[in-house]
């Protein structure tokens, strides 16, 4: 004989725990959606226009990749890297001289993560005996085939003779195992204005090009040094940006836009944005400046692995003459109006010296005021 009260007992938390697990499921399942929703926002629909310094949203998880769709496309652009301005095929073997064939995609003397110390002292003397394959202006070729391309790196520059000791101890090495057709451009502003680090860098592109045929164009601060080659200093089907997990930042972008530090562009994408702005003076936003140029243009940002990005900046105290601008945000706001007019066609500049030192070219430059 059954009990019916017992049994209405037992029915009801059996339909008490069923409601739980579905309360539960239903819990995380809303959870499950919402969190791939921010995702896919951040990643598609991220804000061109907002103060990215002010309203800063943390760097989504996975502190050692980019994002899958990221990631995906960098090696989709690692894959078919169309920007060299070599054209040149292995030719056969004419009577006298033989042609050098193409370096291969990836250059088999990388050796992957690298140790970067800044307590060490480097003298200049040594960084020569290092890289004596250099020609004066800092310029190299590889040997053995012919790079892929042609890459002109632009350093602006005011008083760190220190930090640009370590930049061309660390670098020389690193591009020359990346098989990179490669110069070295430091443009130092002459006098004691406040300090413009994009106008130093279109300067750069121009100079470069009076040198030679560059086809790829790298701008480095001069206190930040890769901690694996395999971040080749190169560019690709998207702008590139190099610095991607600075010790600075806990290894971390700060912010999904970042394009500071270190960055690549092709002569095409370049001239696609009409350059860098002139009009930051001072510290900060002009990298944001880039950033929306680029993204109103319709690029993208490509970025190697977190792992891969990783890289040091050598700690300094605020430069005098480099305050952050107080106008940053309000221009920030407007460079889509600005950007046609402001540029690489509105430059204006001159030069004061150019010098080919074995490591490097030296140019100073007046840049004007604000
Ligand atoms: C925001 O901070 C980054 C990192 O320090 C800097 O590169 C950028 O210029 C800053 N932007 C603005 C608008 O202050
Ligand atoms: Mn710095």
């Amino acid at each position: 004989m059954r009990d019916p009260v017992n049994f209405s007992a037992i029915h009801k938390i059996c339909k008490l725990i069923v409601l739980l697990c579905f309360l539960h499921i239903s819990v995380v399942f809303v959870f499950y959606v919402k969190s791939f929703d921010i995702g896919h926002a951040f990643i598609h629909k991220e804000p061109t226009f907002t103060r990215r310094n002010s309203t800063a949203r943390p760097f989504p998880a996975g502190t050692n990749s980019v994002s899958t769709a990221e990631g995906l496309a960098t090696t989709n652009h690692e894959r078919n890297q169309g920007i060299s301005s070599n054209k040149q095929l292995p030719v056969a073997a004419s009577q006298q001289t033989i042609e050098l064939g193409k370096c291969p995609e990836t250059s088999p003397l990388l050796v992957g993560p690298l140790q970067v110390e800044f307590k060490t002292p480097v003298s200049l003397e040594q960084v020569m005996k290092d890289n004596v394959g250099l020609r004066p202006g800092g310029r190299y070729t590889p040997k053995d085939c012919v790079a892929l391309q042609k890459v002109a790196i632009i350093i602006p520059f005011r008083n760190r003779d220190e930090h640009l000791k370590f930049w061309l101890h660390y670098l020389h090495p690193i591009l020359q195992r990346q098989q990179l057709d490669y110069g070295i451009y430091v443009i130092n502003q002459g006098g004691t204005q406040t300090f413009n680090r994009a106008k130093l860098l279109n300067v750069g592109y121009m100079e470069a090009l009076k040198d030679y045929d560059y086809g790829c164009f790298v701008f480095s601060d001069v206190d930040i040094i890769p901690m694996d080659d395999r971040n080749t200093y190169k560019c690709f089907d998207q702008p590139r940006h190099l610095s991607v997990s600075m010790d600075k930042f806990g290894f971390k972008l700060p912010y999904w836009q970042y394009f500071g530090g270190v960055s690549a562009m092709s002569k095409e994408q370049f001239q696609k944005i009409n350059g860098l702005p002139n009009s930051y003076w001072g510290w900060g936003g002009e990298d944001d400046d880039i950033y929306n140029r680029l993204s109103t243009k319709g690029m993208t940002i490509s970025r190697a692995s977190g792992t891969v990005g990783k890289c040091r900046m050598i700690r300094h105290n605020r430069d005098k003459k480099n305050e952050p601008n107080p106008q940053r945000f309000n221009r920030l706001a407007h460079t889509r109006d600005t950007m046609a007019k402001d540029g690489i066609n509105s430059l204006t500049y001159t030069v004061v010296g150019k010098e080919q030192r074995p490591l490097y070219t030296y140019i100073t430059v007046e840049v004007g005021e604000p």
